[in-house]
Parts: C-alpha cells; sequence; structure tokens
C-alpha cells in the first residue's frame, strides 16, 4: 500500500512535468520554424482586375498589385477594414473599391500609384462596386440602400470623384457593366456568385439582361436555368460566367453580339471560375485560387505566377501587420490613417525578407 501512495503522486507529478515540458515546445516549434515557403498556401488571391500593364487584386483582405506578367505583388491598401473588388479606370490610373472601414461596405478610389483614398459613397447600407462608365468619370455600383429590404440590390451611378448617386431604371441589380458605346447596360437582376452552390439549377439563376438606357427596352440575352453572371463587354464580344457546360461547372463564355451565337472559353473542370474581370486587352480570373490571364485576341489563357519573394511577403504580412499597425498609432475612427502603416510594415516585411 505504501509504495503506491507514492508511486501515484509521483506518477501524477512526472506528468505534470513532462505536460509543463511539453507545452513550450510545442508552442516554439510553431512561432520559431514556420513551415518553408514553398508549403505556404498563398494561392487565396481574388476578385482581380487588370489594366494595360497591372493586376490588382485582393489578398488577406489588402488590395494588392502584380505586373500583368507576374513577379513580385506589392500591397496598395492597408487598413484593418476589408477591401474589395478593386477595379481599374479605363485608363489605369486610378483603382475604386469597396471597403468596409466603419462597419458597412462603401466605394472608394485610390490611385494605382497610391496615396489616400478618397470616399466616393456614404450611405449606411452597402455599396458593392461593379466598374467605370467608359467615359472614365462615373462608378457603376450595387447597393440596397432603397431596396426596402436588404436581401437584393439596385444599380447606381455615382460620379467618380463623389457627388448624388442616380438610379438605373431597372427594378433590380447585381452584377452589370456599361457597354463600350455608353448606350446598353448588361446586367443580371440576382446573383448566386456568393453562394456555394454547385450545379444549381432553379430560379435563383440569373440571366443577363440588356437593357437599353435610351429606348428603356429590355431584353433577355441568356435565355438559360444555368448561372450566367458578371457581365463584360469588349468590342463585339460580351463575355460572361456560366455554368452551362456539361460539367456545370463555372467558365468563362462568350457571346458573338454581330452572329448571336455563344461560345465557350475556358475549360475548367476540377475548379469554378470565380470573379472575373475585363481589361483593355485581357481578362483575369481566379481558378483554385490561382489568378489566370486570357488574352482576348487569341483566347489563350495561362496563370499568372506571383513569386515566392512575394509568396513570402504575404506569409509575414500576418504577423507583421499588428506590430506595423501599433507602430503607427492608428486612431479609432480613422482606420485609413493605417496607410501610415503600410509604409512601416513594409520596412518590417524587408527585415523579414533580409533574415530569411
Ligand atoms: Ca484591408
Ligand atoms: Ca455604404
Amino acid at each position: 500500500m505504501k509504495s503506491k501512495r507514492l508511486l501515484t503522486p509521483v506518477a501524477a507529478w512526472l506528468s505534470l512535468l513532462l505536460g509543463a515540458v511539453a507545452f513550450p515546445t510545442a508552442a516554439s516549434v510553431i512561432t520559431n520554424n514556420p513551415p518553408p515557403a514553398a508549403a505556404v498556401n498563398a494561392r487565396m488571391l481574388r476578385y482581380p482586375d487588370v489594366s494595360a500593364t497591372q493586376i490588382a487584386f485582393v489578398y488577406a483582405g489588402d488590395i494588392w498589385l502584380a505586373p500583368k506578367t507576374g513577379g513580385t505583388a506589392q500591397r496598395l491598401s492597408s487598413p484593418r477594414g476589408e477591401e474589395m473588388f478593386p477595379r481599374f479606370s479605363p485608363d489605369g490610373s486610378q483603382i475604386a473599391f469597396s471597403g468596409n472601414y466603419d462597419g458597412n461596405l462603401d466605394v472608394y478610389v485610390i490611385s494605382a500609384g497610391g496615396g489616400l483614398p478618397r470616399r466616393v459613397t456614404h450611405h449606411g447600407a452597402p455599396d458593392r462596386i461593379l466598374g467605370w462608365y467608359p467615359d472614365g468619370t462615373n462608378l457603376l455600383y450595387a447597393t440596397s440602400m432603397t431596396s426596402q429590404k436588404d436581401r437584393f440590390n439596385q444599380l447606381y451611378k455615382v460620379p467618380s470623384t463623389g457627388g448624388l448617386p442616380v438610379q438605373l431604371p431597372v427594378p433590380y441589380g447585381e452584377f452589370g457593366a456599361i457597354s463600350p458605346d455608353g448606350r446598353i447596360l448588361a446586367y443580371t437582376p440576382i446573383s448566386v456568385d456568393f453562394r456555394t452552390w454547385k450545379r444549381y439549377r432553379g430560379g435563383m439563376n440569373p440571366d443577363i439582361w440588356f437593357f437599353n438606357l435610351e429606348k428603356g427596352t429590355a431584353r433577355n440575352i441568356t435565355h438559360d436555368d444555368a448561372n450566367d453572371s458578371m457581365p463584360m463587354w469588349h468590342s463585339h464580344t460580351l463575355y460572361f460566367l456560366s455554368d452551362r457546360d456539361e460539367n456545370k461547372r463555372d467558365n468563362i463564355w462568350a457571346y458573338d453580339l454581330r452572329k448571336e451565337k455563344f461560345r465557350q472559353v475556358t475549360f475548367f473542370t476540377e475548379f469554378d471560375v470565380h470573379f472575373p474581370s475585363v481589361g483593355p486587352t485581357d481578362l483575369v480570373f481566379e481558378n483554385g485560387g490561382h489568378l489566370y490571364l486570357l488574352d482576348l485576341i487569341t483566347e489563350k489563357y495561362q496563370e499568372v505566377e506571383i513569386n515566392r519573394g512575394a509568396r513570402r511577403d504575404f506569409y509575414f504580412a500576418r504577423r507583421a501587420r499588428h506590430r506595423a499597425q501599433s507602430h503607427a498609432r492608428i486612431r479609432r475612427g480613422a482606420p485609413l490613417s493605417g496607410l501610415v502603416a503600410g509604409r512601416q510594415m513594409d520596412r518590417l516585411l524587408q527585415r523579414s525578407e533580409r533574415r530569411i
């Protein structure tokens, strides 16, 4: 009995000791030995757009810029709020985006070269940027500010320099784009683009409509029970996203406006194409977390390689963010001053790069 009573406290003490030793050891493995850069999953590159020379995309809630040909990405925005849907102006000099800085989404415009963004919308409802008018001076966005219900959006036009928004004369709108001559709005009244549904065929799938802004007439273009969304104008072609192929996988499709015929452009079978956007000579989209660039002349596409240096930046960005923000002393209620943190963070990232 004596030995049994002795063994029990000794065993308990040993297990406590081992536990105390084991925890810091495990923690040190996690904090001091990050996985090699090649193993870091930096594929979450979302909501891209392309100009004549650059690709803008969102990673970890910030907007990044990379050369159109691939290479090292540079971070354009640093506030803690999430930015979405960067959209280049037609000349590529400015980027409109939606940012959530004080509890709801608003539209901002920032120079593609960096600096302070300019706030464009101010309503308490979420305002999701869709793109620029071809004139380069107005923006198209979707908002529920006058929907009287938050279950659907309507389309609005607003000057990129700010001002009173004007509602477009269609009852609902989720995604849309203005034709190069400014006469036709291509749009979807509803959307499943933020859903996780696969191979869905039902009443929530949108069709793409053409609304003639001069005549006030509307025409259903796609007439299909598949998802037809994200209309993008280029010359005499309307590109769009659709899961109308035999695999019911979202791919890029094209509608020839002169021949009035559809053709499939991309043929992904494993993952859906997400959130494509068109630029002057290319179309960019995300598939499986990677970015792809599609040449609008040849309609051939290839992955855009964001190089290892940038991927390392992404990894260290997670840890450097908090240190940089504390250096910058961002005041509550003034999150845009976080752009100052961007410069601090860049310096920390450079130091991190030198260490590895
Ligand atoms: Ca952000
Ligand atoms: Ca808003």
